[in-house]
């Protein structure tokens, strides 16, 4: 339709996507036949049917088992660069992806293999598309933090190329405030925090991400609804909530998108950004995600074009590049 077409034009910011979790399966099955992984699948339809989810745990554990074909530095770029070329179909003009260091490292690649993948796969995303990145190195909340401590120090021949660290996976009972030295420690180099936080677990969590980690944006957030002060809070102090609106229907952190609260957490005069989270596994990236909220709100051109501005202010990124797309 003309909507979609007008939507793809759209320069969008993608602040809120898993690298790992833009793993189509195609290319699951192409990396596994490369390093001699058996997959516990029969066919490319089998991972599609398999990927019907209860909640944010039972995505998860498919997550963390796809990924396991990933062991090269190349593996890496090869990822990275087939979501680049579907971003630019997308119409996406910048992404902040997030990765996740540890969950290579248990199985014995080295942070060298992401890092070093991924940093060509952006130079190769400017250069081929014209499309700015970060890259966001996000720590495990159902882990230890020492470990993510030790990550971090063992990451120091990457830092300047670190545009933010993040926290993710698993979220009930995993409070942010664990990782406070860890967050701390990061903000004392220079760089910044993220964290997801309001997705399957309370408010609560949302205001100790901001309180104990200092955190510039929090990823989902979408459970701050529930507490009217944070709503206060995050409206005064604009923090910018990176949420993915069809993440949370494939997770059922919302029964439909009908039934999602995007439109009230805009009437609330939150800072909204739309985002992709992990397209391979929710079934849409950046466009379906618009195309999807244009059609269950009814969201016209100046909706989006208000959403993509907040996206743009809260992104990591240089003024110059910020000006043009602005
Ligand atoms: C994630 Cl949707 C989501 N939530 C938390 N952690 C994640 N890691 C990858 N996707
Ligand atoms: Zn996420």
């Amino acid at each position: 339709t003309e909507m979609t077409a007008w939507l793809r034009e759209l320069p969008k910011a993608e602040l809120h996507l898993h690298i790992e979790g833009t793993l189509e399966p195609a290319l699951m099955f192409a990396l596994a036949e490369r390093n001699g992984v058996t997959l516990p699948y029969e066919s490319v339809e089998a991972v599609r049917a398999a990927y019907d989810f209860d909640d944010l745990p039972s995505f998860l554990t498919l997550y963390y088992q796809g990924m396991g074909v990933l062991h090269t530095r190349e593996n890496f770029f090869d990822l990275a660069m087939a979501y680049f070329d579907r971003a630019r179909e997308d119409g996406v003009a910048h992404v902040e992806l997030s990765f996740d260091p540890q969950a290579h490292r248990v199985r014995g690649v080295p942070l060298e293999a992401p890092f070093e993948g991924l940093l060509a796969a952006c130079r190769e995303a400017e250069s081929r598309h014209g499309i700015s990145s970060a890259l966001i190195m996000s720590f495990l909340r159902d882990r230890d933090p020492a470990e993510a401590m030790e990550v971090l120090e063992q990451a120091a021949p990457w830092h300047a190329s670190i545009a933010a660290v993040g926290l993710d996976s698993a979220e009930r009972d995993h409070p942010p405030g664990r990782f406070a030295e860890v967050f701390a420690r990061a903000r004392a180099m220079g760089i910044p925090g993220v964290a997801h936080a309001g997705e399957e677990g309370p408010a609560a969590y949302i205001r100790e991400a901001l309180e104990t980690l200092d955190v510039c944006r929090i990823d989902h957030g979408v459970r701050c609804l529930e507490d009217a002060d944070l709503v206060a809070t995050l409206r005064e102090r604009r923090i910018p909530l990176t949420v993915c609106p069809l993440s949370n229907v494939k997770l059922k952190v919302t029964p439909t998108l009908a039934e999602h609260p995007l439109p009230a957490l805009r009437d609330a005069g939150l800072n909204v950004t739309l985002n992709s989270d992990d397209p391979a596994y929710f079934g849409g990236g950046m466009l379906d995600n618009h195309v999807a909220c244009h059609e269950a709100f009814g969201w016209t051109r100046n909706d989006f074009l208000a959403m993509t501005r907040n996206a743009l202010e809260a992104a990591f990124m240089a003024e110059e590049r910020r000006d043009v797309l602005l």
